[in-house]
């Protein structure tokens, strides 16, 4: 037994399905998993002294890689200056007025610790502001784990095939409306079949959460046309997209500004921080501003805004991290789609920026429905095969990867040779 699995036996026995978020538990493809001890550039090595290479990087917020030198600096320099105050600090202004300057629809923002937090806060302004109850969110987004967005939820919960929760009350779900991505048509039926009552549109401008999606062209334009017209507050989650798709995010790439904006992982350089901000008029209704309630004991941690600080800054600093990414995300992406057809495999890949998907399938994926056509079976063969050659992926094809700078032209090799043999082997 490794010790992998020694330790997963254990976790069992304490932690529901042995792990502390699902997707971890490998159901999506079978098999044990593996148990991290420690991380350095594109590098994971396991507890039996396995490595490797990763296309996960902690599901997105490790984008210079693990480890970077600056934020570990930064987190080390306010380590002895204690872990919490549960008061204001000087960092959570300097983060708040870099968040404002990089984000473009961002005018106010606020800290919380993790972006379900951020969606969750998000959605309640939205309500208070407008005085409606109903949301519109997409089949097959994930908006963290609050209970309006588990109705027709991705992530882990597609990946379980448990997109509707228990737990959830009617109440809730009969006021989350869900409508396909990217179908303009059905956004607008659903908004005239309930006139004055959607307080918000929340949306993955690029969804990750079933695997990588993009909008349509013309669809986010849609989204903000419709709700200027109709007085909805726009939301975009961009949890996963900020500060990766583009400094500003997928809203700088798209150029449509939301009203609101969600963010996390990147936000945190790795530590638990997630932010929720947008038009001063909403942000200005949170308390003690104003009478939405919204608050948190270790919102603004000292450590977590240090590192968050210190890896916004060097993206700010250094805008040429992400032409290097495009240009190693497309090698990757490019690569896998040239593979999979020379093997006679007509599968799709997806990609924006540095998140990607290889989709087991040959229908173009423009929505949940176009994703659940993949081959679960295949992707789950091919994910084994990939990380016996040292390649770690996302264990379910309901996620995207996500690609880090440390990722050199040496290791879109290791990945695209490994991309290839893992591709005969899944289908033999
Ligand atoms: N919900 C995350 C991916 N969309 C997974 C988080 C985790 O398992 O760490």
């Amino acid at each position: 037994m490794t010790t992998s699995e020694t330790l997963f036996s254990r976790a069992q026995e304490l932690i529901p399905g042995g792990v502390n978020s699902p997707v971890r538990a490998f159901r999506g493809v079978g098999g044990t998993p593996i148990f991290m001890k420690s991380a350095q550039g594109a590098w994971l090595t396991d507890v039996d002294d396995n490595q490797y290479v990763d296309f996960i990087n902690s599901w997105g917020p490790m984008i210079l890689g693990h480890a970077p030198a600056v934020v570990l600096d930064a987190v080390r320099a306010a380590l002895p200056a204690s872990l919490s105050f549960g008061a204001p600090t000087r960092r959570e202004v300097e983060l708040a007025e870099l968040i404002i300057e990089m984000v473009p629809g961002v005018e106010k923002v606020r800290l919380v610790n993790s972006g379900t937090e951020a969606t969750m806060s998000a959605v309640r302004v939205a309500r208070g502001y407008t005085g409606r109850d109903k949301i519109l969110k997409f089949e097959g987004c994930y908006h963290g784990h609050a209970d309006s967005f588990l109705i027709a939820a991705g992530s882990g919960a597609l990946t379980l095939g448990a997109p509707d929760s228990p737990g959830v009350t009617q109440g809730v779900a009969r006021d989350t409306l869900t409508v396909p991505y990217n179908d303009l048509a059905a956004v607008e039926a659903a908004v005239a079949a309930n006139p004055g009552q959607i307080a918000a549109i929340i949306i993955e401008p690029v969804v990750g959460n079933m695997g990588l999606v993009e909008p349509a062209r013309g669809f986010l334009a849609g989204l903000r046309a419709l709700c200027n017209y109709h007085d909805i507050v726009l939301i975009f989650d961009e949890v996963m997209t900020g500060f990766r798709l583009a400094p500003g995010g997928a809203q700088q790439l798209y150029g449509i500004t939301p009203d609101l904006t969600t963010l996390g992982k990147i936000i945190g350089g790795g530590l638990p921080v997630g932010a929720y901000g947008g038009r001063a008029e909403l942000m200005n209704q949170v308390a003690p501003a104003g009478k939405i309630y919204q608050a948190g004991t270790l919102s603004g941690n000292p450590l977590a805004t240090a590192a968050g600080l210190a890896q916004l800054r060097y993206l700010h600093e250094h805008p040429e991290v992400y032409a290097q990414l495009e240009a190693s995300s497309a090698r990757l992406a490019d690569g896998s789609r040239q593979i999979a057809k020379e093997l006679g495999l007509n599968y799709t890949v997806n990609r924006v920026g540095s998140m990607f998907s290889l989709f087991f399938t040959d229908r173009p994926v423009r929505d949940l429905s176009d994703a659940k056509h993949c081959d679960l079976q295949a992707f789950g063969r091919y994910f084994h095969a990939m990380l016996r050659r040292g390649i770690y992926l996302a264990p379910s094809q309901f996620e995207a990867l996500f690609v880090s700078t440390a990722i050199t032209d040496e290791l879109v090799e290791k990945y695209l040779t490994a991309c290839r043999e893992s591709l005969v082997e899944a289908h033999e």
